[in-house]
């Protein structure tokens, strides 16, 4: 199987993260990168796609922000990693605003996503790279590998989040319907739901979006991915903490029987590995050895498959989580 990744990738290295009342190591560190890319072996570096793709899904003033917060952060005094600490919620009018605190909390939607001064650099790579596995894709590799990192599933159109930027799922779903494929069907089996591509897919009827996740009531994003939020183009399958494999299998073929009905001519799954027993952050209780028969089950739908990475932050079960993953495919 073809395997996209960039080195410019690793160049986002957050230090730490604000979450239940104090900083911890960032989850999503650059230690991840070595643990997978010894699993998934040779990697192709991809093409320059350019910045057309993403403005099909991202705004010019959002794309704007992630480039240029760093120098700003730093222009203001600030030393480190450039976070946002205030909101504007629901209902606050929007305000034309130039402080990059201000700036950082119209475009954000947590404490978790900080911007160093090498995030975007990585962020555009990490784009490319699953630009690029579209690409095999659409030239006729049935699936094909693109290790997205910084992950992208909870970045809306104009706000990053759960330590994501970019969107790479809708990216590239945009993209193929640019190239002449008719309906694009994400999957998305991260721990945590994938409330940017929801937000990104909302009312399309040539997007479908399906996502089994742990139940926003107990886990992050909290604010989407129940299951009365689905309808339409959106099936959300929420599970308890403690799911199993015995709990899980059920949920994966109501969604991969959703997503047959919607009659997809390609699908991209949004994969992360924070399902596993031993994940830092997560609660499902998913086995190494599940994931060659959850890859399996995905395949058998017989779709040209594009295979982004999300989540998964147990550095040590990585490697061979996702190596299982493929192995299924
Ligand atoms: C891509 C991805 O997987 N993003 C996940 C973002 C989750 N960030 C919030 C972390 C809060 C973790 N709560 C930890 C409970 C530890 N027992
Ligand atoms: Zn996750």
């Amino acid at each position: 199987m073809r395997c996209f990744w960039d080195e410019r990738q690793r160049a986002h290295a957050p230090a730490a993260e604000f979450f239940n009342g104090k900083l911890h190591t960032a989850a999503e560190h650059q230690g991840r990168v070595d643990a997978i890319l010894a699993a998934i072996g040779p990697t192709e570096a991809p093409a320059d796609f350019g910045i057309e793709p993403l403005l099909r899904v991202h705004t010019q003033e959002y794309i704007d922000l992630l480039r240029d917060a760093h120098a700003e952060w730093l222009a203001a005094g600030r030393e480190g990693d450039a976070f946002p600490y205030t909101f504007p919620i629901v209902g606050r009018r929007p305000l034309d605003l130039s402080r990059i605190d201000a700036r950082l909390g119209q475009h954000s939607i947590d404490t978790s996503t900080p911007i160093g001064p090498r995030t975007w650099t990585a962020c555009y790579w990490s784009a490319q790279t699953a630009l690029a596995g579209l690409a095999a894709v659409l030239e006729g590799e049935r699936s094909a590998f693109a290790f997205t990192r910084p992950p992208g599933h909870h970045a809306g159109r104009d706000y990053f989040g759960g330590y994501s930027y970019l969107n790479h799922a809708t990216v590239c779903a945009e993209a193929a319907l640019a190239a002449g494929k008719r309906r694009v069907a994400i999957l998305d089996v991260d721990y945590h739901h994938g409330n940017g591509t929801q937000d990104i897919v909302a009312k399309r009827e040539d997007l479908f979006f399906a996502s089994i996740h742990a139940d926003p009531s107990t886990d992050y994003p909290f604010f989407w991915g129940h299951a009365d939020e689905s309808g339409g183009n959106v099936l959300n399958l929420p599970l308890p903490r403690g799911t199993d494999w015995s709990g899980y299998a059920p949920a994966l073929a109501r969604g991969l029987d959703w997503i047959e009905k919607s009659a997809p001519d390609l699908l991209i799954v949004s994969y992360g590995a924070d399902t596993h027993e031993a994940d830092p952050i997560s609660h499902f209780r998913l086995k190494t050895s599940d994931y060659a028969p959850m890859a399996r089950r995905i395949v058998s739908l017989g779709l040209p498959t594009l295979i982004v990475m999300e989540g998964g932050y147990a550095v040590e079960a990585l490697g061979a989580n996702i190596a299982e993953f493929l192995s299924g495919l």
